[in-house]
This record gives structure tokens, C-alpha cells and sequence, in this order.
């Protein structure tokens, strides 16, 4: 063991920070040897839509953490929900015939913020194992009809669904596949909606129809006695923020019912407001059976997730289904509960849903139609508070970059380095800021994106890649 002296912990320098962290730390997604040469990036203290780093830089964050501070950063009432709840019963499972009432309270909550099928609900720690839930969820609904063949599962390409065995496996990222032997068994993949990329000359609400056809032929190849469900989120995030037409999600919904399949619509991003409804599933028109959620129920300040449980499948389990081997220790945390429940109350009492879909979602898309008209976008697309820029090297045909020039990190640099934080993905730079921005700050952001912009533009002209 190290027993060398070091400095307590808020007096050690960036540098002595990137030292520890380069020694120990081994970052989610992440080189870990290209990271240690670098160093990392050392976030020390936010407050409302700001972050500070360990030099003092001050930084909009334009991502919510990550996806998820919905309410912002420094929330009074949720620091007091945990502070109280963390005195009076810090701990208590709800496996032996027990509950706390955190627990009991946020689950009489999410049903009435959800759509009206919704009564119950099933808490886990994270989105993956909200995810890993609805599998088993899915194949025991079926087992309990009668019908335990109905097992396969369909999703999307480059769709994200968590991390954990089942997560990465409903997830469509084939570099996830590529790393331990994924997808598991009865899990399979259809194309995206994304018309940028494959919409190939289709109006888009004709290619929207095209591509929730691409669910009846798997279905009819798989054989419909076999299929138990089809996942997805209602915009795909991770994914680079891919808002589908409006046709796609009715004609899927569609096609579930003909066929008696599950829907499951995973709101781990799309929940809480972030579209300008209080789920993705309301602002797209369908109607699920289950709904995964997580980040933006406790807006992030502590980890929480479930599935919400339809009454076709909830039914089934509580009058035929015995005992449901399924459940982990965090299930209903007292304390994870507590925040849930503040931020939830904070949202309602603020009205920040009615605000992203009447003001700040317009805001934001007045904003964007302006950024489309910038030399790099090919495409500018955003739904309540999350968007999306597409980068490309020729604006007339929408031609894109060599994916090794890596034009999104060279953006995502600009970004980080005048004081702004956006993902890319691949050459798609996006945006999912907290619901509570002023339209001063969207203005600032905005702002920003166009400044870098501009200095990723002037790179790939001195390099000659347009
Ligand atoms: N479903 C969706 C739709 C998600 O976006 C998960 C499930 C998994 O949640 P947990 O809590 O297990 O992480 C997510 C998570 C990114 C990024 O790079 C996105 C997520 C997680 C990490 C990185 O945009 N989304």
C-alpha cells in the first residue's frame, strides 16, 4: 500500500489529479492508455447550467451531464430530499414483504405523471438494468400465456439500450457486439429511421412508413409465434440524436397491435420533459406496454431507474404470476426514491414541460434553423430540448467527411476549448441542455455552437477536406 502524505483532496492540483486518476481509474468507454497520456478533464463544482473544472474554466454544459440534469445543477430541494431522507432511514430493501415510503410515494407519483396504461411500476439503480428487467419481464408475460417461444426481442441498429449483457444486446452498437460475445441469444436488429442517412431521395414521412416496414418483414421472417417485443427509443440518443419521421412510431404501433406484440419504449433519455411532453412516447403517438426510465426521474443527482409495467402486462404477473425471480438490492432505494420525488414535484411545480414544448423547444429550433444555414450543416433537427447538427463536407449534396478525418472530435475540441460541452457523434454534434435554460443562455449557447463552427470550418479548409 502507498502510505505516502498526499494532499487533502480539494487542495490537489489538476495535475495531481490526472496522476491518480491515469493510476487507478479506469473510465466507462473509454482508451484507457490514450486517456492516461492525456489526462483527464477534472470537473470539480456546477451550479444551475455551469460546470467548473479543476483550473477554474467555466463551462455551459449543453449534454445535462449526461442526458440527465434536467432540472440543473445545485437544486436546493433535491439536496434537502436526500439530506432528510438520508437521517431518517438511509437504507431499507423492499424484497421481504417490506417498503419504505420514498419508495411507495415516487411509484403512486410516476403513475400519475405516466400515460394512463401505466399503474405500476418496477425500480432498479440504472437504465441498463431497467433494460435487463424488461427482458425478463417480456419472456415471463409470455411464458405465464402460454406461449414460451414468443421470445424474441427486436431492436434497431445503433440503437442504445445500457450496458449490462442484456442492455448492450437490445442496444444496436456493433462495437458493444464486437467486445464479449453479443448480442445473447433471441435478441435481433433492424434498420434505423434515420433519413439523413438512408433515406435515399424518400420524402421523409415515405421513408418513415419504409422504415417501421422493415419490423413487419423481420417479424414475418422470425415467424409473429415468436416474437415477443419490439424496443426502442423514441429518438435515439446516444445513437447522435436521430428524430424519426412523424409517420414511424404510428406505423410501428401499428404493426405491434396486428401482430399482438409487445411495445416497449425506452425513455431513459426522452423522459421527464426532454422532448416537450412528459415522455417521447406522448410527443411521437404510441402507446407502449413497458417504459424504461432512469437519469431524469432523480435529474441525475443520484442513481435511480425502473421500467413502468402496462396494465396488459401487470395484470398477468400480479394475478397469475407467483413469485418474479427478479429484483436487485437498490430496487426502490429509500434515499434514490426521495430525490426522485422532489425533482419530480419540481418539475410539475415549475411547469418545465409545458415550458419545453410552448417556449424553450421553439426557442431552440428557431436557433437551429439559423445554424442550418452554416457552410458544415448538412442537417439541423431538434425536438424540445435536444438536437442534433450533422456535419458534412458538401452542403449542396449532403456528401459527408472520411470518417478518419474525424471532423466531429476536431468540432468537439472547439467545443471543449472555448467553454461549451457537446457530444459528437461521429460527425453529428448534439445538444440535450437542462429544461431550465433561459432564453438568454439558449441565445449564449447558440452562440457558442456557431463560434465553433466557424473554427472547425476553418480547419478543414486549411487541411483541404471539403
Ligand atoms: N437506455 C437509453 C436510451 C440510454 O440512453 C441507457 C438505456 C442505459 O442507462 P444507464 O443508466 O445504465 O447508463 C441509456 C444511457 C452517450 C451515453 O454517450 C448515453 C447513455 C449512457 C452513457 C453514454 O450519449 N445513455
Amino acid at each position: 500500500m502507498n502510505t505516502a502524505a498526499k494532499p487533502p483532496a480539494n487542495q490537489r492540483s489538476t495535475q495531481q489529479w490526472q496522476a491518480a486518476d491515469a493510476a487507478h481509474f479506469l473510465h466507462p468507454f473509454t482508451d484507457f492508455k490514450s486517456l492516461a497520456s492525456k489526462g483527464s478533464r477534472v470537473i470539480t463544482r456546477a451550479e444551475n447550467i455551469y460546470l467548473w473544472d479543476s483550473d477554474g474554466h467555466k463551462i455551459l454544459d449543453a449534454m445535462s451531464g449526461l442526458w440527465c440534469v434536467n432540472v440543473g445543477y445545485g437544486r436546493q430541494e433535491l439536496i434537502d430530499a436526500a439530506t432528510r431522507q438520508l437521517k431518517e432511514l438511509p437504507f431499507y430493501n423492499s424484497f421481504f414483504q417490506t417498503a419504505t415510503p420514498p419508495a411507495i410515494e415516487l411509484a403512486e407519483l410516476l403513475a400519475e405523471v405516466t400515460p394512463p396504461q401505466f399503474g405500476h411500476v418496477f425500480f432498479s439503480g440504472s437504465g441498463s438494468e431497467g433494460n435487463d428487467t424488461v427482458v425478463r419481464m417480456v419472456r415471463r408475460y409470455w411464458d405465464l400465456q402460454g406461449q414460451p417461444e414468443r421470445s424474441v426481442i427486436i431492436s434497431r441498429h445503433n440503437a442504445y439500450h445500457g450496458s449490462t449483457m442484456a442492455g448492450a444486446s437490445l442496444g444496436g452498437m456493433s462495437g458493444m457486439h464486437a467486445q464479449g460475445g453479443l448480442p445473447i441469444p433471441g435478441i435481433v436488429h433492424i434498420g434505423q429511421p434515420f433519413w439523413f442517412e438512408l433515406g435515399g431521395g424518400m420524402t421523409r414521412d415515405a421513408f418513415g412508413l419504409e422504415a417501421a416496414g422493415w419490423l413487419e418483414k423481420k417479424i414475418l421472417e422470425i415467424g409473429a409465434d415468436k416474437v415477443a417485443a419490439f424496443i426502442g427509443e423514441p429518438v435515439q440518443g446516444a445513437g447522435g440524436v436521430i428524430i424519426p419521421p412523424a409517420t414511424y412510431w404510428p406505423e410501428i404501433q401499428r404493426i405491434c397491435d396486428k401482430y399482438g406484440i409487445l411495445l416497449v419504449s425506452d425513455e431513459v433519455i426522452c423522459g421527464f420533459g426532454r422532448t416537450g411532453n412528459w415522455w417521447g412516447c406522448e410527443t411521437f403517438g404510441f402507446r407502449p406496454d413497458l417504459m424504461t426510465f432512469a437519469k431524469g426521474v432523480t435529474s441525475g443527482y443520484i442513481p435511480l431507474g425502473g421500467v413502468m409495467v402496462g396494465d396488459r402486462i401487470a395484470r398477468v404477473l400480479i394475478e397469475r404470476g407467483g413469485e418474479f425471480n427478479h429484483g436487485y438490492t437498490y430496487s426502490g432505494h429509500p434515499v434514490a426514491c426521495a430525490v426522485g420525488i422532489a425533482n419530480l414535484r419540481l418539475i410539475q411545480r415549475e411547469h418545465l414541460v409545458d415550458k419545453v414544448r410552448d417556449d424553450l423547444g421553439p426557442y431552440l429550433a428557431r436557433h437551429f434553423e439559423m445554424l442550418a444555414e452554416h457552410p458544415l450543416v448538412g442537417e439541423a433537427q431538434s425536438i424540445g430540448l435536444m438536437g442534433a447538427l450533422q456535419l458534412v463536407a458538401d452542403k449542396a449534396s449532403g456528401k459527408t467527411f472520411d470518417a478518419v478525418h474525424e471532423v466531429g472530435m476536431l468540432c468537439r475540441g472547439h467545443c471543449f476549448g472555448n467553454g461549451l460541452i457537446m457530444r459528437a457523434v461521429g460527425d453529428r454534434m448534439i445538444i440535450a441542455p437542462p429544461l431550465v435554460m433561459t432564453h438568454a443562455q439558449i441565445d449564449e449557447m447558440a452562440a457558442l455552437i456557431r463560434r465553433c463552427l466557424d473554427l472547425t470550418l476553418a480547419d478543414v479548409k486549411a487541411r483541404r477536406w471539403l
